[in-house]
């Protein structure tokens, strides 16, 4: 894909890498502009301009409808603006695209939010609140279940890989605080290989921090915001 740089705005939470990783898969020219949720830079008014709702990711692509620049917020509508853009990842045929949609607003109202809650009560709660993380713990544990029976019966959710899986992805890398193994979820894990061996998903994975908007969310690291994911 050709045309002016996407601006990405961003920092490295699994809603902010999931549309890294779609830009890459697509090949289209993009340049991150760290948003630094730990510092309060999402409240910032040219930032809320663009996302009002003041979270990231947001994307300003120069080059939107009509050549006229277009500004768009929420994880989800990103994927499929570029999908639709780019024509690429979001099924063939009006079958396959429902597919892809389905597991899509399962990520965004599903297990987005919940693992979300899961970090905080887990991870970032100033008290210990054994109801909250029980109750968060065995909502993942659930929808762990939900998604590797899927994937029992197909490759990837939508059937072939997709911005359903790229949704997915970096809230699955994070399992461990989620209180989920994921080894008690093998199709799940058979999935996250096959993602992760990706050249697209290894560049936005090896990207140095600096590119990356901030640093990274990794298993080890407790560098996130208690707002954030
Ligand atoms: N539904 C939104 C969720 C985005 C979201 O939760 N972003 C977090 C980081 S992962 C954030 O910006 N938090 C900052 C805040 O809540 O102030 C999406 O999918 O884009």
């Amino acid at each position: 894909m050709s045309g002016p740089a996407i601006e990405l705005y961003s920092w490295p939470t699994p809603n902010g890498l999931k549309i890294a990783l779609m830009l890459e898969e697509c090949g289209a020219p993009y340049r991150i502009r760290p948003v630094d949720i730990t510092r309060g830079e999402q409240f910032n008014p040219h930032f809320l301009r663009l996302s009002p709702n003041n979270k990231i990711p947001a994307i300003l692509d120069p080059q939107g409808p009509d050549g006229e620049p277009i500004t768009v917020f929420e994880s989800a509508a990103i994927l499929q603006y570029l999908a639709r853009k780019t024509g690429l990842f979001h099924g063939r045929g009006e079958r396959e695209r429902v597919m892809v949609e389905e597991w899509l607003s399962w990520q965004a109202s599903g297990l987005g939010p919940a693992a979300a809650l899961a970090h905080h009560f887990r991870i970032h709660a100033p008290a210990r609140i054994d109801y909250a993380m029980n109750r968060a713990t065995n909502e993942m544990n659930r929808l762990y279940g939900v998604m590797n029976r899927r994937l029992q019966r197909a490759e990837y959710l939508a059937g072939d890989y997709s911005i359903a899986d790229m949704a997915c992805v970096f809230w699955t890398r994070l399992a461990s605080r989620q209180g989920q193994d994921i080894d008690e979820f093998p199709e799940i894990a058979r999935w996250l290989r096959a993602i992760e061996a990706r050249p697209a998903m290894r560049r936005v994975l090896e990207t140095p921090r600096d590119l990356r908007g901030g640093p990274p969310v990794s298993e080890s690291s407790g560098a996130v915001a208690s707002t954030a994911a």
